[in-house]
Formats: C-alpha cells, sequence, structure tokens
C-alpha cells in the first residue's frame, strides 16, 4: 500500500504516521504537509532516514502538485487531516479555514477521483454536530449543527467528502472523532496549554464556568480507529470515534494541577468563547461492533503520562511556541486575562 497522509507533521498527522510504521511496516507514506505554524517536523525526527516516509512540503489546495504525487508514488489510499484546527482561531481569522479546510479538502477529492485512488479517509470531528444538552449522544445519524467558523468548515469538508462518494463513486470512508489528547499536541489546546502555564506560574485561562464537557480520547486510540476505518470502514459510511470519557473542562484542569504540583490560585475564569458549544458526547457504538475497534487508554492514565511527557519535554514546546505564537497568545488573551 502507497499511502497519502496529508498534515502527517501535526498532532494527530505525526502520531499517525509513526503508529502507522510499527504497525503497517511495509507500507509506503507520503507526508504532505504545508508545515504551519502547527506543522513540526520535528515530531518525526526518529523518522529521519526512513525510505518508506517521504516528506513534501506542499499545500493540500496544490491540485498540480497532489496529482503529480499520486502518480509518481502510486498513490492507492488518502488520509486527509490537513487542517487549520483551532476553534479559537477561526474566531479571529475564518479565512485560512474556509481555505485549508474547505478548498483545500475539494481540491484533494478531485484529485482522487481524477487519479483513482482507491479509498479517502476523510478524518471530520465530532463537532460538526453542534453542542449536546445536559443528557444524550451524537450518533452518526444526529443533526449537523456545526457553530463556529472551525467547525463550519469541517462540516463542509465532511459533506463534501460523502458528495464525491454519492457522485462520483469516489471511496470514501468518513469518521468523526471527539478531543484528543497526548504527545506533540500544539500548546493552544486545552491540555498543553494548561500544562505550560502550570508550569511557568502563570494563569489558566478558564472559559466562561468551567463547566463546558469533552469527551476526550488518546491520541493513539484515534490512530488506531483511523487505521480500522481505512481498512475495514464501508464505502460511504460514516463512523463515530470516542473512548467514552466526558469530563468537565475545570476538572481537567485541576488534574493538571495536582499532577505538576500546583496550586489552584492560578485558576482563572475568563471571558467565554463566542458561540462555545456546551458539550460533546459520543456514541462510539458503530465502529466498536461494526469494525472491531476499541480504545486501548483510560483517561486518567492517559492524562497522566502526557502530562509526564510535557514536564520532560519542555525543548519541544519551548521551540514550537515560537515568536508567532507568543503574537496569536497576546491577541487571544490580553483582554481574557485582564478583563
Ligand atoms: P494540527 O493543527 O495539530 O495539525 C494540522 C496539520 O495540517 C499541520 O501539520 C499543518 O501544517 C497541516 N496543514 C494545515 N493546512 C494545510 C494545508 N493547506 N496543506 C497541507 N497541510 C496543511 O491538527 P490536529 O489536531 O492534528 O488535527 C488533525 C485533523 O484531525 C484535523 O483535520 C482536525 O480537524 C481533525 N480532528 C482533530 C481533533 C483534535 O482533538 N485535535 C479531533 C477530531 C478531529
Ligand atoms: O484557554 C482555554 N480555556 C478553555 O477553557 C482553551 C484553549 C480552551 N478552553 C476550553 C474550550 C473547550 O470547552 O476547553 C475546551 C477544549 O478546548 P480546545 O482544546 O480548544 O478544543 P475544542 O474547542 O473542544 O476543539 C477540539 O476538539 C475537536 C480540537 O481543537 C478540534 O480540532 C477538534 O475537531
Amino acid at each position: 500500500m502507497n499511502v497519502l497522509v496529508t498534515g502527517g507533521c501535526g498532532f494527530i498527522g505525526s502520531n499517525l504516521v509513526k503508529y502507522l510504521r510499527r504497525v503497517r511496516p511495509d507500507w509506503t507514506l507520503v507526508n504532505l504537509d504545508k508545515l504551519t505554524y502547527a506543522g513540526n517536523l520535528e515530531n518525526l525526527k526518529e523518522l529521519e532516514g526512513d525510505p518508506k516516509h517521504i516528506f513534501v512540503r506542499g499545500d493540500v489546495a496544490n491540485r498540480e502538485l497532489i496529482e503529480h504525487l499520486m502518480a509518481v508514488h502510486r498513490i492507492d489510499a488518502v488520509m486527509h487531516l490537513a487542517a487549520e484546527s483551532h476553534v479559537d482561531r477561526s474566531i479571529l481569522g475564518p479565512e485560512a479555514f474556509i481555505q485549508a479546510n474547505v478548498l483545500g479538502t475539494q481540491q484533494l477529492l478531485e484529485a482522487s477521483r481524477t487519479r483513482g485512488v482507491k479509498r479517502f479517509l476523510m478524518v471530520s470531528t465530532d463537532e460538526v454536530y453542534g453542542s449536546l444538552g445536559p443528557t444524550g449522544y451524537f450518533t452518526e445519524t444526529s443533526p449537523l449543527q456545526p457553530s463556529s467558523p472551525y467547525s463550519a468548515s469541517k462540516t463542509s469538508a465532511d459533506l463534501l467528502a460523502l458528495a464525491w462518494h454519492h457522485t462520483f463513486g469516489l471511496d470514501v470512508v468518513v469518521t468523526r472523532c471527539s478531543n484528543n489528547y497526548g504527545r506533540y499536541q500544539f500548546p493552544e489546546k486545552l491540555i498543553p496549554l494548561m500544562v505550560v502555564n502550570a508550569l511557568h506560574d502563570k494563569p489558566l485561562p478558564v472559559y466562561g464556568d468551567g463547566a463546558n464537557v469533552r469527551d476526550w480520547l488518546h491520541v493513539e486510540d484515534h490512530c488506531s480507529a483511523l487505521l480500522t476505518a481505512l481498512e475495514k470502514g464501508r464505502a460511504g459510511e460514516v463512523y463515530n470515534i470516542g473512548g467514552n470519557s466526558e469530563r468537565k473542562n475545570i476538572e481537567i484542569v485541576k488534574a493538571i494541577l495536582g499532577l505538576v504540583g500546583k496550586p489552584e490560585s492560578l485558576i482563572k475564569y475568563v471571558k467565554d468563547r463566542p458561540g462555545h458549544d456546551r458539550r460533546y458526547a459520543i456514541d462510539p457504538t458503530k465502529i466498536r461492533t461494526e469494525l472491531g475497534w476499541t480504545p486501548a487508554h483510560t483517561f486518567e492514565q492517559g492524562l497522566q503520562e502526557t502530562v509526564r511527557w510535557y514536564v520532560d519535554n519542555a525543548a519541544w514546546w519551548e521551540r514550537v511556541m515560537s515568536g508567532a505564537y507568543r503574537q496569536y497568545f497576546e491577541t487571544q488573551y490580553r483582554t481574557r486575562l485582564n478583563g
């Protein structure tokens, strides 16, 4: 198998590339990544010199480049992860999200159709379903009600992929996963941001009342689910991925403070995220029963290992939190932390 992985230098993508090299050593992986602020080749350092991992710096919206890569490397399957992925950034500037997530996906779908790709795995998100009340779960047939520019752009990409299946017969499988955590997550997302701030004795900015709920899954469990969906998923089907680990944000923030031995006085409740989804909860019955996938990590153990990794790998996050990141952080949190 020759697989084109897009976004393979980001958080999930780099974990996926390393996972696939381990469990499918015969596969050749072509990793197409634009290396935005969120993409970092250092995440794949251990694959340096590996002839079965071919890195190409480029944009998924570059049709000519993608078709060239598909032809030269005789690509059988695409695993499409490249995206702008942070909700708060989509509120500050939605345009990049439409470009990468919507128009980029369209180009990739068209190239896959033209070049006869045998399977296209669209890595979507649970955010396409919008927000839940205190009870209930998202199933694959729940209505799509995205609330942020990020989730609306992902919903568009998700639906475009399904349309390319229904209209053009492209073999598409869509996955919708809950919140991931683990190694190499950029410190703009809740868990790594809170760890890094706590280690610096900086305030931990909790949005609103801190009672918003997310359903957490270890990134390696997401990777195993993506491989399962790629190999066993039925064409035209959607599979929810989740580990039944719902937690309130404030519970996670307090757990992190406990793990790094810092006081709860660092918690600072700040102005809420506009349009903040209240609760996500995935019903993963379909992928469990139909494809036989199960997660391997518990949240408590996974969180502990993840926090330990950030404590031990300060050099990694210090480097990725470059000047560009500091400017974003300033814009995002200046008024929140002061007001
Ligand atoms: P990330 O932001 O860490 O990584 C995204 C990667 O895509 C980066 O390496 C970036 O350089 C690359 N990229 C961005 N635009 C590109 C473009 N136009 N062309 C080529 N490469 C480009 O994101 P992540 O958290 O690893 O998420 C990966 C995918 O999984 C995304 O599609 C996201 O929507 C989805 N997802 C994420 C989560 C989560 O909790 N992180 C949950 C469900 C689904
Ligand atoms: O500083 C913060 N304070 C805070 O309270 C940040 C960054 C977040 N939060 C809250 C907002 C959310 O309720 O924590 C929760 C998680 O926030 P994020 O880490 O930004 O993730 P979320 O908005 O839930 O989206 C994530 O899950 C679905 C990923 O970023 C998406 O890419 C994925 O599709």
